[in-house]
């Protein structure tokens, strides 16, 4: 039975990654890191928590993660784990690095020093492209960082990178745009939104944003792990872009949310109101960021030439099926 350890198994992507190699007959094996209260409510939603044998793995600690290794003697590794929130990381920018870099190096070398037969994933970003120079973004794209956090993924990526060239190892990047589900973390803009609104219509309170100009390229996070998949197995390692290719702005999101609950809406300015002039949105400059990523469009051709990798959700049904679970989580309490 082949064997994989996926760093950052609380996680969102974790949690679907996890649910889909289970589904391939491939052991799993979850590494989490030490919390008085772990999150498991992603795998108990998804009725899998039972299934994956967790192992402690903090990406702060070398010998931690080389002992996960040892124990585990995984054929995959897939580093999902990161301090993933870009605001944040204005705020801890050093904890970010600590994760988000020197992380994905010490996991290499753990790698490299246990068994380098072991295949490599590291969760690399669209934020690297951050100040874009062309549009669309594909792989051959000039890093931009904007935060923190993009400058320490760039680092997890170029390392990567490195120990592939360097030692022969399988290991191999995905730069992935923007993908959202049901299993969001709430800090994000999409389940803000769709947690916001499915609140809204019990008790409208008015959901407070920050930049709704910003344009991003959302795909569904089921699609995307499925392109994680197919890079582990290809016969060569290497770097790829997934990405929808579709651009909306965030008020372009809250349109579609509003649209999917049958719900009259208008906006004035960066505000917006039901028929009846409640407010549902507002903004607070507290929510905008140092520097802000004001575009991100993927050219994920290369993904679906070479792995025939295809998104199958759409952004319609992606914002649809996430504010009907907020609404379904809420009327259960
Ligand atoms: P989440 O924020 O949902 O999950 C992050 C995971 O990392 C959690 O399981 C968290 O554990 C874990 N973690 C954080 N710090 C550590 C640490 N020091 N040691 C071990 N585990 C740690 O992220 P996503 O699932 O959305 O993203 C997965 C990866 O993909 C991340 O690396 C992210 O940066 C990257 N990415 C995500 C994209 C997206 O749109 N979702 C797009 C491009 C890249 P805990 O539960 O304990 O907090
Ligand atoms: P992002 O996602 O920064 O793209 O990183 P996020 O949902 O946090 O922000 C997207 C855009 O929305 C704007 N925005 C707000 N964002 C949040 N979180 N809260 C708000 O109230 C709000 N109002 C407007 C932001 O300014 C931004 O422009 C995500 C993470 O998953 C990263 O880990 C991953 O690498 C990238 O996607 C690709």
């Amino acid at each position: 039975m082949q064997k994989a350890l996926i760093t950052g198994i609380t996680g969102q992507d974790g949690a679907y990654l996890a649910k889909s190699l289970l589904e391939k007959g491939i052991k799993v094996f979850g590494g989490q890191r030490r919390s008085t209260t772990i999150r498991y409510w992603r795998l108990d939603e998804m009725g899998i928590t039972k299934d994956i044998e967790f192992v402690e793995l903090d990406l702060l600690d070398h010998a931690n993660i080389r002992r996960a290794m040892e124990k585990v003697e995984p054929d995959y590794v897939y580093n999902l784990a990161a301090q993933s929130f870009v605001a944040l990381s204005f705020e801890q920018p050093e904890l970010t690095t600590l994760i988000d870099a020197m992380g994905v190096l010490r996991c290499l070398e753990a790698i490299k020093q246990v068994n380098p037969k072991i295949k490599f994933y590291q969760a690399s970003s669209s934020e690297q492209f951050g100040n874009v120079q062309e549009v669309p973004q594909n792989e051959k794209t000039k890093f931009w960082p904007r935060s923190p956090y993009a400058c320490a993924k760039v680092f997890g990526h170029n390392i990567t990178v490195n120990y592939r060239e360097s030692y022969d190892m399988f290991a191999c990047c995905g730069i992935l745009f923007n993908h959202e589900s049901p299993h969001r973390g709430e800090e994000f803009v999409t389940r803000k939104i769709s947690k916001g609104i499915a609140s809204w219509l019990i008790n409208h309170e008015p959901i407070v944003l920050g930049n709704l100009e910003a344009k991003r390229d959302w795909g569904h996070a089921e699609d995307f792990v499925e392109g994680m998949q197919l890079m582990m197995n290809h016969e060569k390692p290497d770097d790829y872009v997934l990405a929808t290719g579709e651009v909306y702005s965030i008020k372009d999101f809250i349109n579609l949310a509003l649209e999917s609950q049958n719900i009259n809406f208008f906006w004035e300015k960066d505000n917006c109101f039901s028929e009846d002039k409640k407010t549902i949105i507002t903004t607070d400059k507290k929510f905008f960021r140092p520097a802000e990523v004001n575009l991100l469009q993927g050219d994920s051709s290369k993904a679906r030439e070479k792995l025939g990798w295809k998104p199958k959700h759409t952004l319609k049904t992606l914002v649809k099926e996430m504010i009907e679970k907020d609404i379904s989580r809420l009327s259960r309490i």
